[in-house]
């Protein structure tokens, strides 16, 4: 069996070494911070004072650090990977770094007749953890498929993305994605805790439909219950955006949303979030709507009571002023005031009731009670029917705006829970 060397145990490193020696891989690992390989000691690991002394010892390291000049540090610095160098050896790079950087290093490693991969992963530190990361890799395809084994143990799928410096093109192009997503996320949970929604129910619904993502799956639910601990931070989100921005710049590739997507984590770095989980950013958003998003208390969730409601047949009650508008001839109408009362609200309707008799296809302009803080809402009429000595109508509600709605909504919640 091969030596595997290990240089990084961070968050995602010390999985990954965890899961090669569970594998039976003699593993021998360093870490600049001594003490935190103490742990992989105890587990079977051998552990080197240095990089170079790695070198000397392993057929293969890997490398999963921290972002560029870490990178460059482990291998061009003092008592560096270069320092020991051998014929044969292969270096495995999980970090993610600048392309430029993986060519760099392939080059001088190649120098020496040594191999490099640049093999960036995506999956945080519970896919590092479960051996089910996805590696990118870049360089000779006759190494990569030598180490397809041990992409194997520690990943669900590694692909060979091309040449050296393939596998970080393809990290930054995801992590691209992956930040927008995330403060697609943010924006749109905000938005739905501003308006008094449950963020809960909000993100059953954002998990079950079109806005679903692999962000809403892993952070939705860390951000409701204000778990900040970390999976990937903000600085190492911050890091990869500003890595790719330097490649749209160079491609001149306009990328507005990647800037976008930037400037939110650039200012949860500045607000102290840079340890914490890329999650935390959401408080910046809490900051801007002053509002938290918080879990439901115990027994907010299941049916709204909306849905009670409808399921019981209670009708709403609710007393309207109704403005009525028949069109007389071209160009002039003519209206008159009624009483009503509100019996229901659907999706795209609303079901008032009167003792006036009323005909199809006139507009109804409904007045709430004061009390209410409501506008008034037009409707049209596109159902009638008579029920004990009342005339029920189906009023469709085209163009009522959101917010109105969620306002509406929150007041005949308030008027049936009385
Ligand atoms: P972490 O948890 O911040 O871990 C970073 C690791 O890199 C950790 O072991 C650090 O050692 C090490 N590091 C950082 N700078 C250096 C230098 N200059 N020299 C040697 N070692 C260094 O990051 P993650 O595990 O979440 O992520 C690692 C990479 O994967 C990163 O590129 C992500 O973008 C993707 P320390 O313990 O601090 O002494």
């Amino acid at each position: 069996m091969k030596n595997i060397g290990f240089i990084g145990l961070g968050t995602m490193g010390m999985p990954m070494a965890v899961n090669l020696l569970k594998n039976g891989y003699p593993l021998t690992v360093y870490n600049r911070t001594a003490p935190k390989a103490e742990s992989l000691q105890a587990m079977g690991a051998s552990i080197a004072k240095t990089p170079a002394q790695l070198a000397k010892e392993a057929d293969v390291i890997f490398t999963n650090v921290s972002n560029d000049q870490a990178l460059l540090d482990v291998v061009f610095g003092k008592d560096g990977l270069m320092e020991g160098i051998r014929p044969g050896l292969t270096v495995i790079d999980c970090s993610t770094v600048s392309p430029d950087t993986s060519r760099k290093v392939a080059a001088e490693l190649e120098a020496h007749a040594a191999d490099f991969l640049d093999a960036p992963v995506t999956g945080s530190k519970p896919a590092a953890e479960a051996g089910t990361l996805v590696f990118m890799v870049g360089g000779k395809p006759e190494v990569f498929e030598e180490q397809l084994p041990l992409f194997e143990v520690l990943g669900s799928k590694a692909l060979h993305m091309g040449v050296t410096g393939s596998g970080s093109y393809a990290k930054l192009a995801h992590n691209t994605i992956v930040g927008i997503n995330a403060v697609g996320l943010m924006e749109g949970m905000s938005m739905a805790a501003k308006a008094g929604l449950d963020p809960n129910q909000f993100l059953e619904i954002v998990t079950a439909g079109g806005a679903n993502s692999r962000q809403a799956e892993l952070k939705g639910m860390k951000i409701i219950n204000r778990d900040f601990s970390n999976q990937f931070s903000t600085a190492l989100m911050l890091k990869d955006l500003l890595l790719a921005q330097k490649l749209t710049s160079g491609f001149q590739l306009p990328a507005p949303m990647l800037q976008a997507a930037t400037s939110v984590f650039q200012m949860g770095l500045s607000k102290g979030l840079g340890d914490q989980d890329l999650s935390s950013v959401i408080q910046c958003y809490e900051e801007w709507m002053n509002k938290k998003i918080v879990k439901a208390p115990p027994g907010a969730a299941g049916p709204k009571s909306s849905d009670r409601r409808r399921a019981n047949r209670i009708s709403l009650g609710i007393k309207l002023l109704l403005s009525v508008y028949q069109w007389e001839q071209e160009g002039s109408f003519s209206g008159q005031n009624i009483e009503g009362v509100l019996h229901d609200l659907s999706e795209s309707g609303i079901q008032i009731g009167s003792r006036f008799p009323l005909s199809l296809d006139m507009f109804v302009v409904i007045h709430f009670p004061r009390e209410a803080n409501l506008p008034p809402i037009t409707g049209k009429i596109i159902r009638i029917e008579s029920k004990e000595g009342e005339f029920r109508y189906g009023c469709m509600l085209s163009g009522l705006p959101p917010y109105t709605r969620i306002k509406l909504e929150e007041y005949i919640k308030l008027q049936t829970e009385k």
